[in-house]
């Protein structure tokens, strides 16, 4: 356990599906399609770049949000191990299944999911060395959090919740940096301070900066509309990763950010 936890050679995406715009969204919705194909694009190109061999399974029809990979199952990938989540929403049953069988040809080892009536998505689960931190949000409940840690457990690692209110998953509003160091809006701040872990803070008009994401020696920051979110680069720019920024406007309004579009191992 805790190779380097950000050396990961393997990512699954999907590309979005033609429906992808028909999507669950708290936000603006109505996002274009083709653009979020190039910016997908894009997005893969990073993943490349970054040292990751991507295998791209194809869209799910009957479900529309199926290019957010991340949500369908949790990978421990020292010790290859899945563990399937339960997505709570029915518009997301399904989706898991073309993953699940592809991990498994790939060699990794699928155990038990989360069961009703507990629920969990992959985005509410952030990893920082041997701790899990899973977040108590509108889609993962307590039940689901508590199996999860069971599981987990059994591998050495263990559990702790952070309540999520303000924005969609924990992944939505933190992310998890490198040398004890995250990056997270207010919210979410104090927990991870508590929990002994350093803090970058998102300002409140940057707060979906707060999706970074790390693969190798690369840190993915995200982009809205063109504009670069200034002051969440300044304050990364001293950890030293190469940064590769992403536009995610399509993303964004369908409520999605980088990490939830691959799932790294
Ligand atoms: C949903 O509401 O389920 C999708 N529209 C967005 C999921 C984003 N996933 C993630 O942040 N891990």
């Amino acid at each position: 356990m805790m190779g380097g936890q950000f050396d990961y050679d393997s990512a699954i995406v999907r590309p979005p599906s033609r429906y992808f715009s028909k999507g669950l969204t708290t936000r603006l919705g109505n996002a274009d399609y083709s653009l979020a194909q190039e910016q997908w694009s894009a997005y893969c190109s990073a993943l490349v770049d970054a040292g990751v061999d991507l295998t791209i399974l194809p869209p799910e029809l009957d479900c529309p949000d199926s290019c957010f990979v991340e949500d369908v199952a949790v990978i421990l990938k020292d010790e290859r191990i899945v563990i399937p989540a339960n997505i709570k929403e029915k518009s997301r049953k399904g989706e898991e299944k073309i993953v699940l069988e592809k991990l498994s040809t790939q060699g990794l080892n699928i155990v038990d999911g989360i069961k009703d009536p507990g629920t969990l998505d992959g985005g509410d689960v952030r990893r920082i060395g041997d701790t899990f931190y899973i977040g108590k949000s509108g889609r993962t409940n307590l039940q689901g959090i508590q199996q999860f840690i069971d599981k987990i457990n059994q591998f050495g690692y263990e559990g702790y919740f952070i309540s999520v209110n303000s924005v969609l998953h924990l992944s939505t509003g933190s992310s998890y940096l490198g040398n004890n160091t995250v990056a997270a809006i207010k919210e979410l701040a104090e927990s991870y301070i508590n929990f002994g872990h350093k803090m970058i803070e998102i300002p409140d008009n940057e707060g979906y900066a707060a999706g970074l994401l790390r693969v190798n020696d690369c840190l993915l920051a995200p982009r809205l509309n063109g504009r670069s979110f200034e002051r969440t680069l300044d304050n990364v720019s001293s950890l030293g990763y190469k940064v590769i920024e992403i536009e995610m406007s399509e993303f964004e309004k369908q409520d999605g950010s980088l990490s939830c579009l691959s799932l790294l191992f």
